[in-house]
C-alpha cells in the first residue's frame, strides 16, 4: 500500500504556523462581528470563536488535494483549508465577486480551487456528501483524504449512522470529525442525549475507528489527526474524531447571549479561560519559540490582510438579477 500525505512533524515552524492560523480566523470572526450591525452582511452567521484549534489542528494534516465538507458554522474550516479571505467576506456581503458568486452567504461557501468542496447547514447533510465525495475520489483512484467537520447535533440524525455504515463497509478514506461544543442552539447535550450514550461506542460497532480529544489544545487535534491520516492511508477505511470544545458566541450572529440563561456564566468563563489561542501563545512564548513582538507583527499583519479583503468586499459588485438561477441544484 502506497502511504501518500504522511503529515509533518511537529516542529517550530508548524506550532507557530498553526498558531497564526488560529489568530487569524479569530481576528476575521472578530471583524466580522464588529460589523455586522452596519446592515451590510444579509446572511445569518454563525461565528466558531472559541473552536479555532479543531478547523487548524485537523486541516494543518491535509494536503491540497484533500477535500473538506463542513456545516453551518464553517468560517474556521473554509480559511483553514486555504479558502479565500476576499472571496468569503464578499460572499458573506452577497457580492459577486464571493466564493459563491453572492449566491449562498455564510452558511453554503464554496471554494473549489482550495477543495473546499462545501458547507450545508441542515444539521448532518453534509455527512453524507462527503461519504459520496470520498467514495467518488476511490472510483477515480484518486490519493485524497476527505475530511468533514459536524457538531454533537449532527449525531443525533439518522444519516450519521448511515454514513458510518457505508464508509465502514467500503473502507473509505475519510475523517469524521465532531465538534463536541456542548449545546445544540439552546439544547445542552443532556436533554438530548442519555448518559449512558458514547459515540465512540456507536462508531465502532460500525467497525469505524475513533478516538476523542481535547479541542482547545491544537497540539492535540493536530496529533489525533495525523493518527486518524495514518490510518486512512494504511487503507484500514474510516476515522472518527471528537474534540470538546466551546463556543463563545450565541449560536447565531455576532453577540453574547449568555443573559438567555441557557447556559451558566461559570461554564462560560471556565471555557474562556481555556481560550485556545492563548494556551499555544502561551507555550510558544515559554518555549521561546516565539517572541511579544513577533505576536504584535502577526496580528498587524493579519489586520492589513483583513481590512483589505472588507474594502473588497464592500466594494464589489451585487450578482446580476438575472444570473439567480444559474448554478442552482435541487
Ligand atoms: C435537520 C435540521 N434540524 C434543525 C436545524 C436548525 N439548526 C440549525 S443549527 C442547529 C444546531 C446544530 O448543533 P450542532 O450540530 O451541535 O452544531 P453547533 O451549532 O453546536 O456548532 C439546529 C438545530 C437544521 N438546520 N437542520
Amino acid at each position: 500500500m502506497t502511504i501518500w500525505n504522511k503529515g509533518k512533524p511537529i516542529d517550530m515552524e508548524l506550532k507557530k504556523k498553526m498558531y497564526f492560523d488560529m489568530l487569524r480566523i479569530r481576528m476575521v470572526e472578530e471583524a466580522i462581528a464588529k460589523h455586522y450591525s452596519e446592515q451590510e452582511m444579509r446572511c445569518p452567521v454563525h461565528l466558531c470563536i472559541g473552536q479555532e484549534a479543531v478547523a487548524v489542528g485537523v486541516c494543518a494534516n491535509l494536503s491540497k488535494e484533500d477535500y473538506v465538507m463542513s456545516n453551518h458554522r464553517s468560517h474556521g474550516h473554509y480559511l483553514a483549508k486555504g479558502g479565500n479571505l476576499k472571496a468569503m467576506l464578499a460572499e458573506i456581503y452577497g457580492k459577486a465577486t464571493g466564493c459563491s458568486k453572492g449566491k449562498g452567504g455564510s452558511m453554503h461557501l464554496v471554494d473549489l480551487s482550495a477543495n473546499f468542496v462545501g458547507a450545508t447547514p441542515i444539521v448532518s447533510s453534509s455527512i453524507p456528501v462527503a461519504v459520496g465525495l470520498a467514495f467518488g475520489t476511490i472510483l477515480k483512484e484518486k490519493r485524497s483524504i476527505t475530511a468533514v467537520f459536524f457538531g454533537d447535533a449532527a449525531t443525533e440524525e439518522g444519516v450519521f449512522c448511515e454514513s458510518l455504515n457505508f464508509a465502514s463497509l467500503k473502507k473509505l478514506p475519510i475523517v469524521f470529525i465532531c465538534e463536541n461544543n456542548f449545546y445544540s442552539v439552546y439544547s445542552p447535550l443532556f436533554v438530548r442525549q442519555p448518559p449512558e450514550r458514547d459515540n465512540l461506542s456507536i462508531v465502532r460497532a460500525y467497525g469505524v475507528a475513533g478516538e476523542k480529544g481535547d479541542g482547545n489544545d491544537v497540539l492535540d487535534v493536530y496529533t489525533l489527526a495525523q493518527r486518524a491520516i495514518a490510518h486512512i492511508n494504511q487503507g484500514l477505511g474510516p476515522y472518527y474524531l471528537q474534540f470538546d470544545t466551546y463556543r463563545w458566541r450565541e449560536h447565531c450572529g455576532p453577540n453574547y447571549d449568555n443573559d438567555l440563561g441557557y447556559r451558566a456564566e461559570d461554564e462560560f468563563t471556565t471555557w474562556q479561560g481555556r481560550c485556545p489561542i492563548k494556551h499555544i501563545e502561551e507555550s510558544l512564548k515559554n518555549e521561546g519559540i516565539i517572541s511579544d513582538s513577533e505576536v504584535k507583527e502577526m496580528v498587524k499583519r493579519i489586520h492589513e490582510e483583513i481590512s483589505e479583503a472588507f474594502d473588497f468586499a464592500k466594494s464589489s459588485p451585487f450578482p446580476d438579477p438575472k444570473s439567480a438561477f444559474a448554478e442552482v441544484y435541487a
